[in-house]
């Protein structure tokens, strides 16, 4: 469905109405069309802005704001600032961020924060692996280039902790696994299955991407402090740990193999506890003493062996998906 040139049907909540300025239509003449998407939640003071800066520095793009419950004029803003307009009925970053994947067509796909931390002007630096097509998804880091105060220390702390473990069960080398400016292409924004509804969907799309082998390039660029008076919608334990229960989450279904011997390795180690004591005792007495230390150790001994199975059999059924996928991708191009 393409959302570049019109109105998509009667009962859409997209809006095309844009107060005297007309939709571009991108990539028509100069090469492929852009899509900014903005999710925005109570960002009156700075969605005008961001827009404006966006079709300044991308003249050509097309510019999506999805709002799925301001209370503030920021719908209203974003329209009058030649925005495009969709409203999301679920709430959270992760919904609206879905329904911009499966709404939006276009080549490539801008994904920016509405309260004007990320500038407009690192997005021609960013876009350029997608065109040159070395990297299906650029992110833009920010730790190196970040505005004192637009982290707080636990923000920070909290990065660098999901960020570690991330890396630690991906194999990977990534700085920012969190930041909300990326740039896309059309073969990642359409085939990956978003589940995310908040603020996991950053940590989803890096994992997506590296559990289904997309390349990913990272970009440091200039992170922002929030306008004085705009409010953050993150909560950090909430928040955080709704992203790590998704690192968890694909540790388990993309990387069998180190998540279930890692929880083998802890059962048996467990196990082996009150395990020692139970096979002193026996080669000293030639019987079994501590029936309760035995039977624990022998409980946590067999759970051991089963989760290294479990590990066997998901890999195992995670290749035949691979296969599948593969075979279904060349069965499209022919
Ligand atoms: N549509 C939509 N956008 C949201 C929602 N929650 C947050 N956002 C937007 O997502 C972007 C990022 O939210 P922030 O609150 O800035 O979160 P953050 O950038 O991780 O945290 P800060 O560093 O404190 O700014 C902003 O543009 C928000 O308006 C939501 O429920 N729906
Ligand atoms: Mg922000």
């Amino acid at each position: 469905m393409d959302l570049r040139a019109s109105k998509k049907d009667e009962n859409s909540s997209y809006f095309s109405e844009q107060r005297g300025v007309e939709m571009k239509v991108s990539g028509t003449k100069s090469g492929p069309s852009i899509a900014v998407l903005i999710p925005c939640l109570n960002e009156e003071s700075t969605i005008g802005k961001v827009v404006a800066d966006f079709r300044t520095c991308l003249p050509n793009a097309d510019i999506y704001v999805c709002d799925n419950g301001s209370t503030d004029k920021s719908a209203e803003i974003a329209l009058a600032s030649g925005a495009c307009l969709l409203k999301e009925k679920r709430r959270g970053k992760g919904n609206a961020i879905r329904r911009m994947f499966e709404e939006i067509d276009s080549d490539v796909y801008i994904m920016v924060d509405g309260d004007d931390t990320y500038p407009a002007e690192e997005a021609a630096k960013l876009i350029q692996p997608i065109i040159n097509e070395e990297a299906d998804m650029v992110v833009a880091t920010r730790l190196e280039h970040a505005d004192k105060g637009s982290f707080t220390a636990s923000h920070r702390f909290g990065n660098k902790l999901l960020r570690s473990v991330l890396n630690l069960c991906f194999n990977a080398n990534l700085s920012d696994i969190l930041s909300g400016y990326r740039v896309m292409n059309r073969d990642f924004v359409k085939t990956i299955p978003i589940t995310s509804r908040g603020f996991e969907i950053e940590a989803e799309l890096t994992l997506q991407a590296l559990s289904k082998g997309f390349v990913i390039k990272e970009i440091p660029a200039e992170y922002r402090s929030r306008h004085k008076g705009s409010e953050s919608k993150i909560r950090t334990f909430t928040d955080g740990y709704a992203i790590l229960m998704t690192i968890i989450a694909f540790t388990r279904d993309f990387r069998p193999m180190f998540f279930f011997p890692m929880l083998s390795l802890l059962s048996f180690i467990s196990g082996l506890i009150p395990g020692i004591r139970v096979i002193k005792a026996y080669l000293k007495t030639g019987q079994v003493h501590y029936i309760s230390s035995a039977i624990l150790a022998a409980s946590l001994m067999t759970l051991s062996i089963f989760f290294f199975i479990t590990g066997f059999f998901i890999h195992t059924v995670n290749r035949r998906f691979n296969e599948i996928s593969i075979m279904l991708k060349h069965t499209k191009r022919q």
